[in-house]
């Protein structure tokens, strides 16, 4: 049943391929909330060009994540699924708001300082204003939730932001969106530093789980997780290894934690570590499957590429002629 007639927006970006972090703290709530309002999933290319990216392998990865979408269980006749380049509104919005977004307010972001760090030799204007075209994507479909991993927070307050400001000086152009964040999974930890959150430009390989990766590799990395000397199972902050681990399980298996632990009383790590990764391998399996499937069928994707593209523009216009014209921008005569 649809909720109302209220619109949910998400995007990821094309960037390397995507760890279970992405698709536990994201894609899965995704493919939860799509049942109850009309969505649109971007692939937001244009925000991936932020960091250097070699052009085929942007491609590649943009078309990976866009069938990831569907195989996940998104579908692409229900819900919207386009690439941000298609819809050129993204970025025309985003210029009228970066005039409604202050220096100071962007130099504040936690994901700003983080990849300046990173990439300290091309620390670009697109870098910057990152969130401003964020904020475009979501506002101009007039999003009433907006499902993101916990480290996308920031990002989401700076809409809002915005978007007050702006519909103070014009009125109620604006849906105030409101984040969506999951009880369990909103940030995995890295496998190999439960310090750190799973990132899937992390440079260790072990560090992450792939949604690519094949059932050996899989389980190979939870094997080798890094966890404590205690040897038992238990969800505490005093062990943050275990309790990654825990979560992920509770995840992908709709168990509890409490079940989890009495579940592995008594047993040591070794067998733990193995069912979750047997269970990991065991949710993966029909994705992989089935996004091998749409990868082969490049005229129905391709057929979904367009017709999404141009369900999403016409959103998008509506949204972005009613803000040119508040702003004072002359009359369309053509
Ligand atoms: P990068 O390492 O390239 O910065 P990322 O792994 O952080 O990327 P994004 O493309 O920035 O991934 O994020 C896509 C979505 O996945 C966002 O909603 C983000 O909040 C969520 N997400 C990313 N990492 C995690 C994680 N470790 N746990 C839970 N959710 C996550
Ligand atoms: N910044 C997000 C990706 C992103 C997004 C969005 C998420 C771009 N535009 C709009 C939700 C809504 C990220 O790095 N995960």
């Amino acid at each position: 049943m649809l909720n109302g007639e209220k619109m949910l927006f998400s995007g990821m970006q094309a960037t390397n391929v995507l760890t279970i972090g992405n698709y536990l703290g994201a894609l899965r709530n995704f493919v939860k909330l799509a049942d109850e309002y009309n969505c649109l999933f971007c692939v937001v290319d244009e925000h991936s060009i932020t960091v250097r990216q070699d052009p085929a392998v942007l491609r590649k990865q943009a078309r990976d994540l866009l069938t990831l979408y569907i195989a996940a269980g998104l579908d692409p006749e229900k819900n919207i699924i386009y690439y941000q380049s298609h819809v050129p509104a993204h970025a025309e919005l985003a210029w009228i708001l970066n005039c409604f977004t202050y220096m100071g307010e962007l130099q504040r972001m936690t994901q700003f300082k983080d990849k300046s760090a990173k990439h300290a030799d091309n620390i670009n204007a697109g870098l910057f204003t990152y969130p401003v075209l964020m904020a475009a994507d979501i506002l101009l479909y007039q999003a009433d939730v907006v499902p993101v991993g916990q480290d996308q927070m920031q990002h989401l307050e700076i809409t809002r932001d915005i978007a007050l400001r702006f519909n103070n000086i014009y009125g109620d152009v604006f849906t105030i969106p409101e984040a969506y964040i999951g009880k369990v999974g909103a940030k995995i930890q890295s496998l190999q530093d439960p310090s750190k959150k799973m990132s899937k430009s992390d440079e260790n390989p072990n560090a992450s789980v792939y949604m690519t990766d094949d059932r050996d590799t899989i389980i190979r990395k939870f094997r080798r997780a890094v966890t404590d000397s205690e040897a038992c199972v238990r969800y505490s902050d005093d062990q943050p290894g275990i309790k990654n681990l825990i979560t992920i399980y509770s995840c992908v298996s709709g168990k509890s934690p409490e079940e989890i632990e009495r579940e592995f009383e008594g047993k040591g790590y070794g067998d733990f570590k193995s069912a979750v990764g047997e269970a990991v391998a065991d949710t993966l399996a029909p994705i992989q499957l089935r996004q091998k499937e749409l990868l082969a069928d490049k005229a129905y994707v391709d057929g979904i590429i367009k017709t999404n593209a141009e369900r999403a523009e016409y959103l998008a216009l509506k949204t972005l002629r009613k803000v040119q014209k508040k702003i004072g921008f002359p009359e369309r005569v053509r």
